[in-house]
């Protein structure tokens, strides 16, 4: 496994012998503190890094940069700060292969997703440069006479962001890039899993402002640190914001924390997304969505389709079909043009999986396909599994929990108004979708009665969200909405200023008060 594209990257500079920094401010750079930890190719367990933990106490040096380099940020004019996005931007374009590269080794995705995650981090930059000149507010009338009323939104102040190893550049540079044009440092804790991406996107964002000497280094900051740096991110009220996406157990644990100290935290939690085909959908529509929702990348994105509700007049046929389908999914390195299917995360992931297979089929599943795990043609030691697909009941409870694997569990409804039913029963809202040519069915799923998850679709996959919209779900999913549309508004702060321009001093709602 070749590991160029981290000497491409400057990635290799960033570390003391074999053990890569876990601080960098731009100013700093600075092993950690704590307890060592490597990190292994999910591919074939071959050992890409060594990190010792950033601690706590380290965190509050960063913190004093952040806060000076927020002063300074906060002053630049956003379409400045737009510039510095754009030219993070190009250097994106520039080394996108080679972010891809790490996005593979660190996560296995194929070659293809992973290229698609850097184009999510140069869409939102395109994005957040034009947002960079759209930073207003309203301009409202008074009541009073000589008086009006406007709204403006100021920098907010440093941001921290904690990640996910499944997309661990995606995530990041939506928060980053909105939150930067913003006028507001930005603190990565990246997924343990995947440090080496956020050393990368470290290094391009350095690259750029190496050479705007008007900004300041810490904006683009990373720490690398376990479980204890979180809390301690989250406790720390440097942090106006903690913008966190992981599991719904991380993100309750986070919100309570950053509540107690009445900050402000975006969520973006487990999903347990579910497809509902009716009998009049596109079926060929519908399998090449399935397919790509239910078993790409494994499995393993919060919008994975992972339940499929069919009408029973085509269950049957669906099932065949998709299984057939299953059969013939290229499965292996996620290097190797041609896979579509690359490896879970980890052995603690295979286990999950199928712990949840077994529970499946205990609590009266049948297991059509798949599930096992897959040793010929594949690196020896990675852990590549055979997508499942499951029959059983939707009221079973594995079917409502999120297990962050290929199973795909087939559920049946008579009656259109059930399957909604079905589709919001879960503790989870992130995504959802129907395959309909009905306008009637349509309509009522989007509808305030129909799918309660913050994305909606209409004969397309639950996964592979534009960064355009507005990204994220409720419920467990935490409610939080990032990327796209009116999201960088989580990242500033609303004033709202009244001004007296006549020579009286009316008080509003009519008050005498003399
Ligand atoms: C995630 O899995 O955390 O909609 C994000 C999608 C991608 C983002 C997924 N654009 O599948």
């Amino acid at each position: 496994m070749s590991l160029a594209c981290l000497e491409v990257l400057g990635i290799n500079a960033l570390k003391q012998g074999d053990t890569y920094y876990s601080l960098l401010t731009g100013n700093t750079k600075a092993l950690g503190e704590g307890s060592s930890f490597s990190v292994y190719s999910p591919i074939d367990a071959e050992k890409l890094s060594s990190f010792n933990n950033a601690t706590p106490s380290q965190l509050d040096a960063v913190n004093l940069e952040l806060k000076e380099a927020f002063k300074v940020l906060r002053s630049i004019p956003a379409p400045r700060r737009g510039e510095l996005v754009r030219r993070i931007g190009d250097e994106a374009r520039k080394y996108k292969h080679e972010l891809a590269q790490v996005i593979s080794l660190e996560a296995g995705k194929i070659v293809p997703e992973a290229l698609g995650e850097v184009q999510e981090w140069i869409d939102v930059c395109d994005f957040a440069v034009g947002q960079s000149r759209m930073l207003h507010g309203l301009s409202i009338v008074s009541e009073r006479p000589g008086h009006r009323m406007m709204e403006q939104w100021h920098p907010l102040g440093p941001v921290a962001v904690i990640t996910a190893f499944n997309f661990p550049m995606a995530v990041w540079a939506w928060n980053a890039m909105l939150g930067l044009v913003c006028g507001n440092p930005i603190l990565l804790k990246p997924s343990e899993k995947a440090p080496l991406c956020a050393l990368a996107m470290y290094q391009i964002a350095q690259n750029v402002i190496a050479d705007m000497e008007d900004i300041p280094k810490a904006a683009v900051s990373v720490m690398i640190g376990d479980r204890q740096l979180g809390e301690a991110i989250a406790a720390s009220d440097t942090f106006p914001l903690v913008s966190a996406t992981g599991s719904t157990a991380m993100g309750r644990a986070v919100a309570q924390t950053v509540a107690g100290r009445l900050g402000r935290s975006l969520l973006e939690l487990g999903g347990n997304n579910a497809m509902i085909v009716s009998a009049t959908a596109d079926l060929e529509l519908a399998l090449r969505a399935i397919v790509f929702s239910a078993a790409g990348t494994a499995g393993q994105r919060c919008t994975t389709l992972r339940r499929l509700i069919t009408h029973e007049s085509v269950v049957d046929t669906l099932v065949e079909r998709l299984s057939k389908s299953y059969d013939s999914l290229p499965i292996g390195n996620p290097l190797a043009e041609g896979n579509l299917v690359g490896p879970l995360i980890d052995e603690a992931s295979y286990n999950k999986m199928q712990a949840s297979l077994a529970a499946a089929q205990q609590q009266g599943g049948t297991i059509v396909c798949g599930g096992e795990r897959v040793t010929e043609g594949v690196p020896a030691k990675g852990y590549y599994v055979k997508p499942a697909i499951v029959r059983i009941a939707h009221n079973a409870p594995i079917v409502h929990e999120e297990t962050f694997a290929p199973i795909l569990y087939v559920l049946t409804y008579s009656d259109f108004e059930d399957a909604i039913n079905i589709q919001n029963e879960v503790p989870q809202g992130l995504s959802s979708a129907v395959f309909t040519e009905s306008i009637r069915e349509a309509e009522s799923f989007m509808s305030p009665a129909g799918s309660d998850c913050g994305i909606a679709n209409v004969n397309i996959g639950t996964s592979g969200a534009e960064i355009g919209g507005a990204f994220g779900g409720e419920k467990d999913t935490g409610g939080g909405r990032e990327s796209g549309s009116d999201a960088w508004r989580n990242y500033m702060r609303r004033t709202t200023n009244t001004i007296n321009y006549g020579g009286e001093l009316p008080l509003a709602q009519g008050i005498v008060f003399e």
